[in-house]
């Protein structure tokens, strides 16, 4: 298939809510939402995950913009391709920057889909119907997340992850638990402990957490394998996985249990299967992450937990969770508490593309014949 044109779409939205962290609140999300059409005007979808702000990663919209105009789209314009993989092989010669290359990859994952009338999550390897999903809840007063969390319940969740920072940890993981002492629960610091504050982590084996993720700084896997030496709750990297390579390291130095996969971190779905199969050959429970994304992204990720491998429900809330609108049809919704894996070609369902191009602050065009 050829790439005859690439469209990228900057568009912003306000979160429903604001989405509070250890390291800083999102109010309004800004995404750059990727099309690929081939010589038949047959189009695929794809999202650029990256944040505003250089807080989660270092890559941010403005430089995936950069590296997207300037190095990406010249490379793959009018070239041929027979499987998204060799979109990922192409981009290898450039470094890191893997949320621009897994919204390019992504878009023409789901053209590839739809060209061969399989979904997308048939061209991954996907083999469940229905995927139980989790819901984040951030930080705010823990009376708070507590009633967030009864609301959460009566919507179908089967997982909660709460957002901490060192000082509120022990208070609000104890009000749930007060609450709440069995449901699926785990928390996310966002590398906001240092290696000092081990005792501290301690305390919290006491509350039977599913997982502690990113407790310390994204470089830091030999404090981490530390740290799992000294606590009984798994540590589940999230920061600290860019690459297959970094999936490597963690298991070799003990650095933690768990991993949580996404494909914006670690550079497209091609590599996020290869971390997948990874995992599955030496047993490391893998589950797929979130970034406050649109539906482009969030249904993508729905087809990618639909592999064998992914046996922890991940961050997959529904539409409603994060927007009042979202850019797809039907929404990502819950259906007696699981969220059902489209079987319709490609992603599978309607992107409303007057409505991005309604919310867009920039677009930028590239075809053959400028
Ligand atoms: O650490 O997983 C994270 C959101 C923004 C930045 C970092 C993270 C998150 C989430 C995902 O927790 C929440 C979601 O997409 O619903
Ligand atoms: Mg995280």
């Amino acid at each position: 298939m050829l790439i005859s044109q690439i469209e990228l779409l900057l568009i912003e939205q306000p979160l429903k809510i604001p989405f509070k962290t250890s390291y800083g609140t999102y109010e309004k999300r800004e995404s750059i939402i990727v099309k690929i059409l081939d010589a038949n005007g047959i189009c695929g979808y794809g999202e650029v995950v990256a944040f505003s702000e250089p807080w989660y990663t270092e890559e941010t919209i403005q430089t995936a913009l950069h590296t997207l105009n300037d190095f990406f789209i010249p490379i793959l314009l009018n070239k041929q391709f027979s499987h998204p993989s060799e979109i990922a092989i192409l981009l290898n010669k450039f470094k890191g920057n893997q949320m621009a290359k897994s919204g390019l990859e992504g878009a023409y994952w789901d053209l590839y889909s739809k060209l061969n009338s399989i979904s997308l999550a048939q061209a991954l390897g996907g083999n469940k119907a229905d995927i139980p999903v989790g819901v984040v809840i951030s930080i705010d007063e823990p009376i708070k997340m507590l009633k967030q969390i009864g609301s959460y319940i009566e919507e179908g969740y089967e997982r909660f992850k709460v957002k901490v920072s060192k000082e509120s940890d022990y208070e609000i993981v104890s009000t749930i638990r007060n609450s709440y002492p069995t449901i699926p629960l785990m928390i996310d610091a966002n590398s906001d402990y240092s290696i000092t504050d081990i005792p501290k982590l301690k305390k919290l084996d006491e509350f039977n957490l599913l997982m502690i993720e990113q407790p310390f700084g994204e470089r830091q896997f030999i404090e981490h394998a530390i740290l799992q030496k000294e606590i009984s709750t798994p540590v589940c990297l999230d920061e600290s996985i860019c690459s297959l390579e970094d999936v490597k390291i963690a298991y070799e130095l003990k650095a933690c249990e768990i991993i949580t996969v996404k494909p914006g971190r670690v550079g497209g779905l091609t590599k996020s299967i290869e971390i997948h199969d990874y995992c599955v050959e030496k047993n490391i429970p893998i589950w797929v992450g979130g970034m406050i994304e649109t539906g482009i992204s969030r249904i993508q990720n729905v087809a990618l937990a639909s592999l064998p491998g992914f046996t922890i429900p991940g961050d997959i809330s529904a539409s409603s969770r994060h927007w009042e609108q979202d850019l797809i049809f039907p929404e990502v919704s819950l259906i007696n508490g699981k969220v059902n894996v489209p079987v319709k070609p490609g992603l599978g369902v309607e992107v409303d593309e007057e409505r991005i191009r309604s919310i867009s602050k920039k677009i930028y065009k590239y075809s053959s014949q400028k």
